[in-house]
């Protein structure tokens, strides 16, 4: 049969259909809705780290022209902000996090009390009428230093601000017997320096209340909207049932809008108090000092490896900053996110790693695009790179030793995960075979006779993803399921509504999915919408992260349309006057075996079953189907990375020349998008690698605190980034795909960050902090036997 450019496209790299509103300025973001009567509510914050509130005086405020009320953490009733991973078998602490600071605050940028005035402006003027006596207390910043003896003390109820100890089930005396019997050990302390988030659109709310139904309306920049109608419920004690979450257009996330904030629940009790809409939009300054941090680790880390290149154990102590407080996912990231990936794409016998989170004057920690997996991947590389060094072999040759061989359906790791498919030598082979790794390798020795310092760096990885399934998410003590939901519909004209329950926000899913379903169902792609970000819409889902919506989501659509085609199968026998047994379908016809020129469309049966005029016996009437869906395992995409830089030893600038990435994350259902996520995934890691960075100072003040200040990746820092890939499906997703939303940002910091050091080996430059500024390296190079 001939097929019809637009249902089968499953694979087919077509623009994404978002875009158009996008880039002409027609989106809705939650600060462009407007409600009659609104009040605008401004956040008072505090200016320091870490202080005893003496007293709060509003009466300048109150009296400040277009003030409607002021609250303090003394009259707020809001309730606290819970922490939902509640990692078991850690001794882990949940201090309290109230929405409104009473007695002391704990961070620059902790809310002291609430303005709501008619205007944003007038809102502003009176909170800046607010007098807050402080009584300053010692700050502290480092998470090491904030878990030894005699540090400042953020909380009554934590010693030594020590939130948790966790380590997974590694046997330390079988680690330890490995390391000793080894040829050589490396070592290194790695910091994964903080990062902030800097989505293009910062969070806001609108909340609308109405009392006469106990209604609550939350417009909201969210990524999981089902969980955080969940989480508001509980903060604000309306039923959850009452409560209507809606994400309207939300300008990317990376993770920082996963949390549920203060912010947005105290928005929502302020509608209540006053009876009138509310709205709250965080500046972009405001944004850097209260929505989440990412990364903030202090590592020392140890690979122990034989002279023939098998990697005999890898161990680690981790002190995992979590900021101020315990935000939603905070106490996952740097246990079973970063733990469990100790093994990475290779077959280390011997693993043991120990997280310890630790509380510090900072803004909260959580989420960022990777979150824990960037981290593990970037210690698991960093520490191949010097083995291979310490063992003279080259580390190409290191890494194939100890690759995972090929498997299609399960491979145990040693920290007790089972993978579900890889093929990691033939990513490597072909992203060798992409920069011409052996030419490379001449060449630079030769430039560097030439006083000429190009370096190379490889990462071949491997990434947990796609999370469920829920009794795992059960029993690592995350707070809620890990399942998806989906509904198909369709109208009797034949157009198709998909309602899911992810909330997608960036990521391209109203394209992909639509093209998933028209390679089930053989409808026009432009006949299917898909609709998520409302809960009064949408049926229950956990959210997008963990590059989980097309492995999750997009597996409940598939099952779904497989329902509908079943149904449209019998349709069709009966509408043919034939056995079901009979019926064929082919991209969106049903036909008798044989016969594909007597076809009932998928249109035709939509219609019929709609009608319900003259169904088959048995069969209810209408064209849709749901599915609930949990999945049976993570997903595991991986691949090759390659960076080759040129350091200019005389200024330190790092000039990356070529990066090239092999992914694979299964069959691709729209390889443009894939390609897009793993630009922006590269950039953002190289981001890490080569700029970004936050600064406190002692007192805990943020310096980084602007965008003047804060450096992101710009464009004129990159070569065109060269992509391959491969194809190895997930055996346990319908159609095979897993996640790849996050696998640039997890392997391109290591790549770039070894790249340079290869470069700077033959000045007996050996480690340098992130982020690799001109000035770090130069000084690094000055530091070292070279300079
Ligand atoms: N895809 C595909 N074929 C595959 C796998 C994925 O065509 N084999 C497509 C998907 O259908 C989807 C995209 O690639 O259009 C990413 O899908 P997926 O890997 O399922 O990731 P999620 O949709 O769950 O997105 C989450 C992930 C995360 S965790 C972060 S952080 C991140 C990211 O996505 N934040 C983003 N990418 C982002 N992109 C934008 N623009 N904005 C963000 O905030």
């Amino acid at each position: 049969m001939t097929a019809s450019p637009s249902t089968r496209i499953f694979g087919s790299g077509i623009r994404r259909r978002e875009d158009p509103r996008l880039i002409t300025g027609n989106a809705r973001y939650t600060d462009d809705i407007k409600l009659p009567g609104t009040l605008h509510m401004v956040i008072v914050r505090s200016p320091v780290a870490h202080a005893r509130i003496r007293s709060i005086d509003t009466s300048a405020a109150e009296a400040a022209p277009g003030v409607v009320a002021v609250y303090t953490g003394e009259d707020c009733s809001c309730g606290s902000v819970p922490c939902a991973w509640l990692i078991p078998d850690s001794n882990l602490l949940t201090p309290e996090h109230p929405a409104l600071a009473k007695d002391r605050v704990r961070y620059v940028g902790d809310g002291v009390a609430i303005v709501l005035a008619e205007d944003r402006a007038q809102a502003q003027d009176a909170a800046d009428r607010i007098h807050v006596d402080y009584e300053e207390l010692p700050a502290v910043i480092n998470p090491e230093e904030a878990a030894a003896a005699g540090a400042p003390q953020l909380h009554d109820d934590v010693p030594n601000n020590i939130a948790f100890t966790w380590i997974p089930n590694g046997d330390k005396d079988a680690v330890d017997a490995a390391f000793d019997a080894a040829d050589v050990v490396v070592s290194e302390r790695i910091v994964q320096q903080r990062l902030q988030p800097t989505a293009m659109e910062p969070r806001s709310a609108l909340a609308q209340w109405n009392g006469a139904t106990e209604e609550l309306t939350l417009w909201y920049t969210t990524q999981n909207p089902h969980i955080h109608r969940l989480l508001i419920s509980g903060m604000t004690g309306v039923a959850e049932h009452k409560v209507r979450v809606i994400a309207p257009e939300v300008g990317g996330g990376f993770g920082s809008k996963i949390p549920v904030y203060a912010d947005e629940a105290l928005t929502a009790w302020a509608a209540m108090q006053t009876g009138r809409p509310v709205k709250w939009t965080e500046t972009r300054s405001e944004n850097y000092v209260t929505t989440i941090h990412g990364r903030d680790h202090i590592e020392y880390v140890e690979l122990a490896v034989n002279n023939d290149g098998k990697v005999a154990g890898i161990r680690g102590k981790v002190y995992a900053g979590l900021g101020a407080y315990l935000s939603t996912a905070g106490p996952g990231i740097p246990t079973i996110l970063h733990g469990l990936m100790y093994s990475g794409a290779y077959t280390f016998p011997q693993i043991y790693c120990e997280s310890i989170g630790v509380f510090t004057n900072t803004t909260p920690v959580d989420a960022y695009r990777g979150a824990g997996r960037p981290e593990a991947t970037f210690l698991i590389e960093r520490l191949m790179d010097k083995a291979a060094q310490a063992i003279q072999m080259d580390p190409v040759e290191l890494r194939r030793i100890n690759l995972i061989p090929p498997f299609i359906d399960g491979h145990d790791v040693a920290i007790g995960l089972t993978y579900d498919s890889g093929n990691y030598e033939a990513a490597l082979d072909q992203a060798l075979g992409m920069v011409n790794y052996d030419t490379f390798r001449s060449q630079q020795a030769k430039a560097r006779d030439e006083g000429r310092y190009f370096g190379i760096g490889v990462t071949t990885y491997s990434e947990i993803c796609g999370l469920g399934p829920s009794q795992v998410a059960g029993a690592v003590g995350f707070q809620g399921g890990l399942w998806e939901s989906a509904i198909i519909r369709v109208s009797p004209s034949g157009k198709v509504q998909a309602l899911i329950g992810t909330s997608p926000h960036g990521q391209g899913e109203e394209t992909t999915f639509a093209q998933l379903i028209a390679n089930e169902l053989g409808f026009p792609v432009e006949d299917i919408e898909i609709v998520s970000g409302d809960t009064n819409r949408t049926p229950m889902g956990f959210g997008t992260y963990g590059s989980r919506t097309t492995p999750v989501t997009g597996a409940a659509l598939v099952k779904a349309a497989r329902k509908l085609r079943e149904k449209g199968r019998l349709m069709a026998a009966h509408l043919l006057e034939a056995s079901a047994e009979d019926i064929e379908y082919d991209d969106g016809k049903f036909f008798v075996r044989g016969a594909p020129d007597n076809a009932k469309t998928i249109q035709d049966v939509t219609l019929m079953t709609t009608l319900a005029w003259d169904l088959p016996e048995g069969m209810d009437p209408g064209f849709e189907e749901s599915q609930f869906y949990d999945p049976p395992n993570f997903v595991y995409p991986f691949g090759t990375h390659i960076a080759i830089v040129e350091v200019d030893v005389e200024s330190g600038e790092v000039k990356l020349l070529r990066y090239v990435a092999v992914d694979d994350c299964g069959p691709q259902i729209n390889p443009t998008i894939v390609a897009g996520q793993i630009h922006g995934g590269i950039v953002q890691g190289i981001g890490q690698a080569l700029c970004e960075g936050t600064i406190y100072d002692d007192e805990g003040q943020l310096l980084t605190g602007s965008m003047l200040d804060y450096a992101m990746p710009r464009a004129d820092m990159f070569p065109w980034l060269e992509l391959g890939h491969t194809e190895t499906p997930s055996p346990h997703h319908p159609v095979g795909v897993k996640g790849v939303g996050e696998t640039g940002t997890i392997a391109s910091t290591p790549t770039v960050y070894n790249a340079v050091i290869d470069a700077l080996a033959p000045l007996g430059v050996e480690q340098i902090d992130m982020p690799l500024s001109a000035s770090r390296v130069w000084r690094a190079i000055q530091a070292s036997n070279g300079g």
